[in-house]
Formats: structure tokens, C-alpha cells, sequence
């Protein structure tokens, strides 16, 4: 079996989601396979296990997975299932791992980023839970990647992703398999499918699901077209394409700007969602209405008796630091614990295994459950459709009932792309200095109470994961939190997210920009935000 020998590269450290780096890095020569070897080194027991491969099929998908495979039959795999095409989203994934019992997963994919041979490329390995691989292996990995000189590959001819059934590569047996099947049949065990069918066919209810050339469009064709009977055309954008027909997949106002102005428009239908590249993400729209992630985990929280698959109740929530607190308003009225992590699906894998929360959320448009260890853009689709399907209302209305009831959290979050790298880490590096000044400071009507740099200890294992984001908290309860991301490919990304609560219902109705006007001004003054970034405002606004 060919061993061929390597150098290291320096910049294999995987972020908030995996190794993520533009197509042209992932192109070099060894870069793929010193990362997957490095991966397969730190994996205990490789030998004649069963690994799950799949991306969202943006471009070097299909070359990645033929080097993968080959690589999988030299390190000793027994069986390798594979989605048709190479194809398989996120959630899709984690739901095959978890079906059949593999050591673990790889998935190929940079999730919202865009794709095309100058677009990005990433690899995430999920383990056997079905959710991603925590740091404790990622670091592992990465020091692998540190000391790597050699790779084992076979030099067997590449596979048919094309046909479904078993092929082989030398002794590795290759199962190409239905992408959709499994994933949909979960789906069904979970949600009303009858009560939502009803809804899709009334002559009365319309949605509009965009899949933005990604990864869902097949999902989306298959679970409300086919399968729930909504008209043919319910799914725009759903034909996935290598390069997402050169935009972003990323759900939300800006990037799905198509579903933006049909649920904006004229004879708007009354529910639009939007899912990301690898179909992990979720938007959710009424009419002229858009629901907040957070907002919409605080909702699915309130009403998961509604839905089949969680009627006997929620053991407990878990959202991402940043990710507004209305769903622990929700918590505390059903009386369960809400777990605050750091930002990552990987941090809620661990209270998902122990059984301690059933929904988790985060405000980057991410909701998820304990039916599989992947945050899951068609599942919140589902999710509202069925609780639309109970209760008969439009979204905005059940959006202002739960206000009326909670209260509501404006929330938003500015990002500030592409900026220099050396002067958002001296931002940071600024803000950490001040926190110990910053308690009991008042800044017009606001009042510091707390502020540090997020750290957090996981109660089941005990890992602490520190540095993970400044927050600043003031004594009504809001807040200003600022990190830098680790899914960026380019220079820095800042991100800066904006929360204040608000009891009375007179005062529901305010853009969200206006009622966070004060704490933006905050942040502004506080960071010296304009300067650093030499940016007059933020390149995208959530
Ligand atoms: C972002 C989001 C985070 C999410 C991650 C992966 O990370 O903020 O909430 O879990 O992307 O999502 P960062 O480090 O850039 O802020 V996905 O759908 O891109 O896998
Ligand atoms: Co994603």
C-alpha cells in the first residue's frame, strides 16, 4: 500500500467547525491528506470499523471523497457509507452515524461560506454520538497535523458515487447510499407529517422553502414536495450547484435576499424558510415577519408538547452564550434547567448524551435536538409547520403572543468581515484589559454589573473551554458580547451582539436597531469599533 511522504502544514488548526480554508489551500499538494491522516492517526481502534463520508456538494466535494476513500481502504477501514454523489447534509450525517453504529463520521463542507473553486472548503470529523468531534480531539489532530511525515493512500481506481450499493477499494467496502432515506424517515418519526400535510394542501396555507442552490434542495424536494404534498415550486433554489449559484449560503435577511422579497412583497405566502450550504441552519419568515433565532428556539421550547416527537415534555434547553436569553424565560416557567455554552454545536453534545437538555440553540440560526447531535435546518422548518398546523395562527401572531406572555429580547448582532487580524486581536486583547474597571460603570441609563470573558466548564466531563467571548452585562439584564469568529477565511471577522429586554407589550413593536440604538452606541464608544475596524458600519446586520 503506498505510503507517501509529507511536511507539515502550519495552519491546520480546526475552528468553531472543523478545518475550514479556501479551495485553492485545500488543493495544495498533501494539504487534504495530511489533515486526514493526521485524523485517522488520533482515532483509537480504525482498524475494520465503519466511518460515514458525505458533504454538501459544493466544488472539490467529489475529488475529496475519491482521496478519502482511498485513504479509508489504506488506514484499514472495513466499510465506508457514502451518500450518492457524495452528497450528504450535516444533520443527514449525523443521523446516518447514529442509525448504523459507525466509529464516526466525515463531512465535507464549509457550511455558509461561500463555494467555487475561489470559494472555501472544510472538513469536519462528527464522532460516534453523531455530533462534532470536541476539542479535546480537535486539539489532538491538530498536533498530529504538527509532527505529520508520511500518508497512506491506495492507488486503486476511483468509485462510482453515482450508484447506490456496495463497491470496493481494495478491502474497504464502499456502500453508496441514499442521501435523503434515513434522514426523512427520522423526520416522520418526529412530526405530524398527516396534520402537516393537511396544512400544505388546505388551499389556504402557502410557504415557500428557499434551499439557496444548496445542499437542502434535494431534502427540501423530496420531504415537502413528494412526501407532505405541497405544490411543485413550494422549494425555489433547489437545485444545489458547486458554487451556490455564487452566493452565499447563509440564511438569513441578506443572503437570502429571493425569500426576503417574496415573503416582503405583494401576495406574500404566510411561512418562508431559508437553510444554509450544508443544511444545518434555519431562517424562519411569515408573512412580512421575521423571527429571531433566538426567538424561534424560545418558541419551539414553549410549544414542543405540540409536537409528537417531544409531548412528553423537554428534560431541559441549552443555547450558545451569545443567543438571547428569551428561551430561558421559557425555562424557568416550565421549571428546567437552561445550559448557557460557549459558541459551537460541539459544546451540546455532551448534554444531549446525558440526557440533561432536548432543544439546543444558537443565534447564528441554528436549532437542534437530541434526535440526532447536529444543529438541523429542515427540522426547525418542520417544527414551526407542525406547531402552525396545532395552533392556526400566523407566525407573527404566535410571535406576539409569546411576547405578550415573556416579554420580549431584542437582539442583533453586527459583524464586521474581513477586518486585519492584528487589530482585531489588539481590539480583544483592549477589551480583556478593561473588564476589571468596567463593573458598576454607568453609561447613560446603563449600569455594568458583571463583565469577564466567557468560560466554561462542562458539567458532564468536567473540560473547560476559556476565552470563549467578552461579555458585558449590565444590572436590567442586557447585554453587549464581543468575539471574534472561527469559521473565517479572510483576515477577521468581529462579531458584536446587542441584547435588552423589554416586559412591556406597548413597547413589542420597535425595529430592533432602534431599540438597541443606546447599547450599539455603547459598544462603539467602549471598543472604538469605526477605528479599528476602519469600517462606518457593520459589513452584515442580524
Ligand atoms: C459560526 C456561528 C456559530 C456556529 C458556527 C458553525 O461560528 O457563530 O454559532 O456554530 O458558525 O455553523 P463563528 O466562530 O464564525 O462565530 V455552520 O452552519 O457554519 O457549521
Ligand atoms: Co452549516
Amino acid at each position: 500500500m503506498p505510503t507517501i511522504s509529507t511536511q507539515p502544514f502550519s495552519d491546520q488548526k480546526p475552528g468553531t467547525s472543523g478545518l475550514r480554508k479556501s479551495v485553492s489551500v485545500f488543493q495544495q499538494p498533501h494539504y487534504l491528506e495530511n489533515f486526514v491522516q493526521s485524523l485517522f492517526d488520533c482515532i483509537e481502534n480504525l482498524h475494520g470499523q465503519t466511518l460515514v463520508l458525505g458533504g454538501d456538494g459544493r466544488y472539490y466535494n467529489r475529488p475529496a471523497t475519491q482521496i478519502i476513500l482511498k485513504m479509508a481502504a489504506a488506514n484499514g477501514v472495513a466499510r465506508v457509507k457514502v451518500g450518492q454523489g457524495g452528497i450528504l447534509s450535516t444533520p443527514a450525517a449525523s443521523c446516518v452515524i447514529r442509525k448504523c453504529q459507525a466509529l464516526g463520521g466525515i463531512i465535507l463542507s464549509a457550511s455558509h461560506n461561500p463555494g467555487g473553486p475561489t470559494g472555501d472548503f472544510g472538513l469536519k470529523y462528527n464522532i460516534s454520538n453523531g455530533g462534532p468531534a470536541p476539542e479535546k480531539v480537535t486539539d489532538a489532530i491538530f498536533a498530529r497535523t504538527q509532527t505529520i511525515d508520511r500518508y497512506k493512500i491506495s492507488d486503486a481506481p476511483d468509485i462510482d458515487l453515482d450508484q447506490l450499493g456496495e463497491s470496493q477499494v481494495d478491502s474497504l467496502i464502499v456502500e453508496v447510499i441514499d442521501p435523503i432515506e434515513d434522514y426523512a424517515k427520522l423526520m416522520e418519526s418526529l412530526f405530524d407529517f398527516e396534520q402537516i400535510h393537511q396544512l400544505l394542501t388546505n388551499g389556504q396555507f402557502r410557504m415557500c422553502m428557499d434551499s439557496l442552490h444548496a445542499v437542502t434542495g434535494s431534502y427540501a424536494h423530496r420531504i415537502f414536495e413528494q412526501r407532505l404534498g405541497a405544490p411543485v415550486g413550494t422549494v425555489q433554489n433547489g437545485t444545489p450547484l458547486e458554487d451556490f449559484g455564487g452566493g452565499h449560503p447563509d440564511p438569513n435577511l441578506v443572503y437570502a435576499h429571493d425569500l426576503v422579497k417574496v415573503l416582503f412583497g405583494d401576495n406574500a405566502p404566510d411561512f418562508g424558510a431559508a437553510s444554509d450550504g450544508d443544511g444545518d441552519r434555519n431562517m424562519i419568515l411569515g408573512r412580512k415577519f421575521f423571527v429571531t433565532p433566538s426567538d424561534s428556539l424560545a418558541v419551539l421550547a414553549a410549544n414542543a408538547t405540540l409536537v409528537p416527537g417531544y409531548q412528553t415534555g423537554l428534560a431541559g434547553v441549552a443555547r450558545s452564550m451569545p443567543t438571547s436569553q428569551a428561551v430561558d424565560r421559557v425555562a424557568a416557567q416550565l421549571g428546567i434547567h437552561c445550559y448557557e455554552t460557549p459558541t459551537g454545536w460541539k459544546f451540546f453534545g455532551n448534554l444531549l448524551d446525558a440526557g440533561s437538555a432536548t432543544l439546543c440553540g444558537e443565534e447564528s440560526f441554528g436549532t437542534g435536538s437530541n434526535h440526532i447531535r447536529e444543529k438541523d435546518g429542515l427540522w426547525a422548518v418542520l417544527f414551526w409547520l407542525n406547531i402552525l398546523a396545532v395552533k392556526q395562527q400566523s407566525v407573527e401572531q404566535i410571535m406576539q403572543d409569546h411576547w405578550r406572555l415573556y416579554g420580549r429580547n431584542y437582539y442583533s448582532r453586527h459583524d464586521y468581515e474581513n477586518v486585519n487580524s492584528d487589530r482585531a486581536s489588539a481590539l480583544v486583547v483592549k477589551l480583556r484589559e478593561m473588564i476589571p474597571t468596567l463593573k458598576g460603570k454607568q453609561f447613560g441609563a446603563y449600569e455594568v454589573e458583571y463583565s469577564d470573558d466567557f468560560s466554561y466548564v462542562d458539567p458532564v466531563d468536567g473540560s473547560v473551554s476559556q476565552r470563549q467571548g467578552i461579555r458585558i452585562g449590565f444590572t436590567d439584564g442586557s447585554r453587549i458580547i464581543f468575539r471574534l469568529s472561527g469559521t473565517g477565511t479572510q483576515g477577521a471577522t468581529l462579531r458584536i451582539y446587542f441584547e435588552r429586554y423589554e416586559a412591556n407589550a406597548s413597547q413589542h413593536h420597535l425595529d430592533p436597531q432602534e431599540a438597541l440604538a443606546d447599547l450599539i452606541a455603547i459598544a462603539n464608544d467602549l471598543a472604538q469599533v469605526r477605528t479599528v475596524t476602519q469600517m462606518e458600519a457593520p459589513t452584515v446586520i442580524t
